[in-house]
């Protein structure tokens, strides 16, 4: 368990490991990575029951990125947590590489789901969920999605079989910056709407029997303490979704809210900036 100003630190560092490593392969995503920071460390730190030197641990709670594009922020928040050495990093998105663009669990022993296809990863956690439940094993299954990802059916159907089942040790955490590839959830592309533009996911949730809460998803505080709530509840068989209010691109001035840095490669003037904005010295900074 780590203290807040630890849990800050690490954020600090994560986001500037996130940009270094987009910067140096030349390809990836920096905004939806820097939404979720706060959340995988607060995951990877103080609410995940996991050994990094164990990575198969059969009791292990699992996590699965369901937004699987933020591939590169849980490899970094995993080499910070010591499930393999930062240097791998390096080796992001290349041919033979453990950490591929978007997450490969045949490769990287601790994913416990291969994603990037967005809308599978509440069913792959359902199915884990509903697992442990047949076999009388307690861990929980948190799955991390996206605002814009949960436009996909197949999210829905995966809601609907997780309350049918009673799987109270399932949560998902719903990273809710309101951005998404091409720009504002509502604004669509073109002239046409889309009934989703104006339909509001708490209700739905809800309406679909899931216990729902709401935090900043930028608060270690209030994310812990959703967590433990979350996995506390587990034996009432009611499934939680923490709706997380976040800023897309969050912790630099230049990617904040800004569409164009879904997926775009920082300038190494960029990452000197980024690198003087979040106060990041010594051997962490630019070569
Ligand atoms: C089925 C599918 N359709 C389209 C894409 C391309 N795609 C990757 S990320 C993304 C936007 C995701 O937005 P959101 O879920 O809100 O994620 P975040 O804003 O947190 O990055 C899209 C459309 C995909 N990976 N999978």
């Amino acid at each position: 368990m780590k203290a807040y100003a630890d849990l800050e630190a690490l954020a600090r560092k994560g986001r500037y490991l996130v940009l270094k490593t987009v910067h140096h392969s030349g390809a990836g995503h920096i905004g939806g990575p820097l939404s979720a920071m706060e959340m995988l460390i607060a995951l990877y730190f103080n609410v995940l029951n996991i050994r990094p030197e164990d990575p198969l641990w059969e009791d292990r709670d699992r996590f699965i990125l369901s937004k699987g594009h933020s591939a590169i922020g849980l490899y970094v928040v995993m080499a910070l947590r010591g499930y393999f050495p930062l240097e791998e990093l390096a080796t992001f998105d290349k041919g033979n590489s453990r950490l591929q663009g978007h997450p490969d669990m045949t490769r990287l022993p601790g994913l416990d789901a291969s994603t990037g296809s967005l809308g599978q990863g509440l069913s792959f956690g359902v199915g884990i969920a509903l697992g442990a439940k047949l076999k009388g094993k307690t861990f929980h299954t948190f799955v991390m999605l996206g605002d814009g990802e949960i436009q996909e059916g197949m999210v829905w159907e995966a809601v609907n079989t997780a309350r049918k089942y009673r799987l109270g040790n399932l949560t998902a955490l719903l990273d809710w910056n309101g951005l998404q590839q091409y720009g504002w959830r509502g604004q669509g592309r073109g002239d046409r709407r889309d009934p989703w533009d104006d339909a509001d996911p708490r209700q739905i949730f809800q309406a679909f029997g899931w216990r729902v809460r709401e935090i900043d998803g930028h608060a270690f505080d209030q994310i812990i303490a959703a967590c433990t709530e979350a996995r506390a509840a587990a034996a009432e068989g009611v499934p939680t979704v923490i709706v997380a209010h976040t800023i897309k691109g969050k912790g630099l001035s230049f990617t904040e809210g800004k569409h164009a840095w879904h997926s775009k490669v920082p300038t190494r003037e960029e990452l000197e900036q980024a690198r003087k904005e979040l106060g990041i010295e010594g051997e962490e900074a630019l070569a």
